[in-house]
């Protein structure tokens, strides 16, 4: 074996050839009867090496790629025996080290094998391609029937169908992942399944036919991904009692509001506006301000054009007449043209007054109200001090905020009455009388260069999901060891508690202390950022840092936060002038919202006037509101059986093929999969039927008891034989549960005594012959 020097210091030369060759070395796994181990290299990544002597006394001598090396033994992690190779459920491997698990997904990758279990859950890596010959109709019924069993979203949502009819319980399918990492196609290919098996009534093609639609107006491209979801949705099927789906309920959570008026350099507003723009006649596109700030308005592979048509044909579908359609753009248009609308000042006090120009009175005409009363909406403010109403001139700044919260108001009013008119549509209003899948879809874990409050909202939704999913998976392990009646002490498992309770933490907590300052009258965000150092700083998930930066500790990392803004985005002010303004519009949908807008700020006002505190009170600050929704959610889910998909971005890129195991690792790592094969090695991950055992080693037992016994008998002869210590393993009514690496150690005995044979068997013939 080899022909080679062995080198102490060897490694770094051999070592740089192989950084950049290292998809031969993950290709190399050719049988080998040696045992193999994987050596880290200098680039982090890690190479499979053969371990040729491997004695207590001496660094094992190993080979990597023909090059003979002396390692040092704590750096070399132990290899899976090839009948592991790329096995779909990664909790059939002996050695669950990180290089193991990363190599067993990459392999599969490869070969274009998307989907892997990790125990209880789906494992999904982002392919970046359409892949051929995985979806569609034919693969559906191939799940359906049980022919096909690799593992699926298919295979998944079947589950889920099943279970919801057998056990007469809710379901729920739960992805996540970073973002871009694949839930909201994940999500979609999921509804895929359940429509066609719970089809019939046409109104499965209304259920997918909202996904254009939601997608248009709640996804825009970002640094991380080109179709980005920017807000949270639940959508929960109903089926009939008969299995067929009934309808459909969706739920919404917090839109990210300041897109409309704000967004990144190369990251582009809601999708909606570039496709009304590409769909009229010249380019308007360049002319809007609120569009222009990314410098971004194509995106390859979306063709706007092409998605206004099937967003129109998607709105028809759920009953939006082209009329009312009209009256959706027009509102689109009128929030493209307030970003127009610009301010002279006036005096050396800063005060301003609205130009009058193209864009105040195109607003004015969109809306259906007087430019006259549009600008003054913009440029003063009515307020009472004592029984009297004063009129304010506004500040440049403070006209700025006025119009862009009124675009901002404008575009999610538009969005939550575009979600009741498809829930309309979709029959919630009627009483579910059967059982219902609900699939979340969420925005994932974000860490930019500087996060603001939009960041902050979701990390923290990530959090609390994260933490139904650490609950469930330990359950559903610990069950399965009781259901075989072994012997099981309950594992102690980290979670994320501390970081949940930085952020709920009733007085002293992160959102407590951020609604506090945001009803104080003399609150800055420096003032808030200097509370959280004041009193958080106990807490190792929270690190503060200069002025408005403060560093959380979250379950995926850590992400450094500008509190620049927060209080504003907090409090989500419209002042009354805007609301009044809406509500004397003749624009129809206007007058809607402004009612709807008008009854929540009365709460606000009845709340505050109560509490006799600011116009807005921390009871209907937009964190609170949040924070209730998530509780809601996690309540409506802990009434479900749950089934977990977690999607990994394998590149930043967006880039088909490219698999970056650090950048895997990672999200392995924190989004809980390492987690949940954590769990498993403390637990006993290898799992075979007395029958298979009894089968597969039985031949090694020196008596030979296998003919006469049952499998059970041999199972335990063996187990004797090889002197197995009974911490490393557990017998159950059906299955042997072991220990990591157990199955290692029978699996290189059987090999070898194979390989013993089989030189036996060749040394005969050389012998006859
Ligand atoms: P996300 O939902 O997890 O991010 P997406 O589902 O939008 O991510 O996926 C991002 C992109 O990856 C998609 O637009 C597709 O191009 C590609 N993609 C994902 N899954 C597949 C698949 N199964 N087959 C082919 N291409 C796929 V976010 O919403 O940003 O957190 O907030
Ligand atoms: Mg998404």
């Amino acid at each position: 074996d080899g022909d080679g020097d062995a080198e102490d210091d060897g490694l770094a030369s051999s070592v740089s050839d192989h950084a950049n060759k290292h998809d031969e070395i993950w290709a190399d796994t050719t049988a080998y009867s040696k045992p193999h181990g994987w050596c880290q290299l200098p680039d982090g990544n890690w190479a499979l090496v053969k371990i040729l002597s491997n004695s207590s006394e001496h660094s094992p001598i190993c080979l990597l790629q023909g090059k003979l090396l002396r390692l040092n033994s704590e750096t070399l992690l132990p290899a899976n025996p090839d009948i592991l190779n790329g096995v779909d459920d990664l909790m059939q491997l002996s050695y669950l080290n990180e290089p193991s698990v990363l190599y067993n997904l990459q392999y599969r990758y490869s070969q274009n094998m998307i989907y892997t279990k990790a125990g209880p859950v789906l494992v999904a890596i982002n392919p970046f391609k359409k892949i051929a010959n995985l979806y569609g109709n034919s693969y559906i019924q191939a799940y359906r029937s049980k022919s096909l069993e690799s593992p699926h979203v298919y295979a998944i949502a079947d589950t889920a169908l099943r279970e919801m009819i057998r056990d007469e319980i809710n379901q729920s399918i739960i992805i996540s992942g970073e973002s871009g990492a694949g839930k909201t196609e994940t999500a979609k290919i999921a509804m895929q399944y359940l429509a066609a098996l719970g089809g019939g009534s046409g109104i499965e093609y209304e259920v997918l036919q909202t996904n254009p639609i939601l997608e248009a107006f709640g996804n825009a491209k970002t640094l991380r991904n080109d179709n980005s979801s920017r807000f949270g949705k639940l959508i929960e099927i109903h089926f009939s009692t008969t299995g067929k789906i009934s309808g459909a309920q969706i739920q919404t959570f917090l839109l990210e509001k300041s897109r409309v008026v704000q967004c990144a350099k190369g990251e582009r507003s809601y999708h909606i506006f570039y496709q009304l723009c590409a769909g009229a006649p010249i380019p308007l596109r360049e002319d809007y301000k609120y569009l222009k700030q990314g410098n971004c308005f194509e995106v390859t592979g979306i063709n706007d054009i092409e998605r206004f048509h099937d967003v129109k044909n998607a709105l028809n579908v759920v009953r939006i007449s082209d009329e009312v359609q009209e009256k959706i753009f027009g509102i689109l248009a009128s929030v493209l043209w307030l970003g127009n609308v610009s301010f002279t000042v006036i005096d050396n006090e800063n005060h301003i007054q609205v130009v009058t120009d193209e864009a105040v009175h195109t607003v004015a005409k969109l809306i259906g109200c007087d430019a006259v009363d549009l600008k003054l909406a913009l440029e003063t403010r009515k307020m009472k001090v004592g029984n009297d109403h004063i009129i304010q001139k506004l500040t440049l700044s403070q006209a700025i905020d006025t119009r862009d919260a009124l675009a901002k108001s404008l575009y999610s009013s538009l969005f939550q009455w575009l979600v009741e008119q498809i829930n309309i549509s979709l029959g919630s209003g009627k009483r579910c009388t059967g059982r219902s899948i609900s699939i979340l879809d969420i925005y994932g874990f974000e860490s930019f260069e500087k996060n603001s409050f939009e960041q902050f909202c979701i990390n923290y939704a990530n959090e609390r999901l994260q933490q139904h999913f650490n609950r469930h998976l330990f359950k559903l392990e610990q069950e399965e060891y009781i259901q075989d009646g072994i012997d099981w002490a309950n594992v102690e498992f980290e979670d994320n508690k501390d970081c949940l309770s930085l952020f709920e933490r009733k007085p002293l907590g992160l959102l407590s202390i951020l609604d506090e300052e945001s009803i104080f009258p003399n609150g800055t965000d420096l003032t808030f950022a200097n509370k959280l150092r004041q009193h958080l700083s106990y807490n190792s998930c929270f690190r503060g840092e200069r002025g408005n930066i403060f560093n959380i500790n979250h379950y995926a990392g850590e992400v450094s936060y500008d509190a620049s803004c927060f209080l504003e985005k907090n409090r989500d002010l419209l002042h009354m002038d805007s609301i009044q303004l809406l509500a004397r519009c003749t624009h129809e949908l206007l007058k809607i919202f402004s009612s709807k807008i008008l009854l929540m700020s009365e709460k606000i006002l009845n709340l505050s006037s109560r509490r006799s505190s600011g116009p807005d009170s921390p009871k209907c600050s937009v964190a609170t509101k949040f924070k209730r929704q998530l509780f809601q959610l996690m309540q409506r889910l802990e009434n479900t059986t749950p089934h977990f998909i977690r999607c990994i971005k394998p590149n930043n890129s967006q880039l088909p093929s490219t698999y970056e195991q650090g950048l895997v690792l990672q999200q392995l790592k924190c989004c809980g999969v390492l987690e949940v094969v954590r769990i498993s090695r403390s637990g006993y991950p290898t799992r075979m039927s007395h029958h298979k055992f009894a089968r597969r080693y039985g031949f090694l037992l020196l008596e030979s008891v296998v003919a006469t016994h049952d499998p059970l008998s041999v199972s335990i002869a063996i187990l004797r034989q090889f002197d197995l210590s009974p911490e490393m393993y557990q017998v159950g009514y059906t299955k042997l549960f072991f220990r990591t690496g157990q199955i290692g150690i029978l699996e290189d005995t059987r090999n070898r005594t194979l390989d013993g044979i089989l030189r036996i068997q060749s040394w005969f013939r050389g012998h006859k012959a």
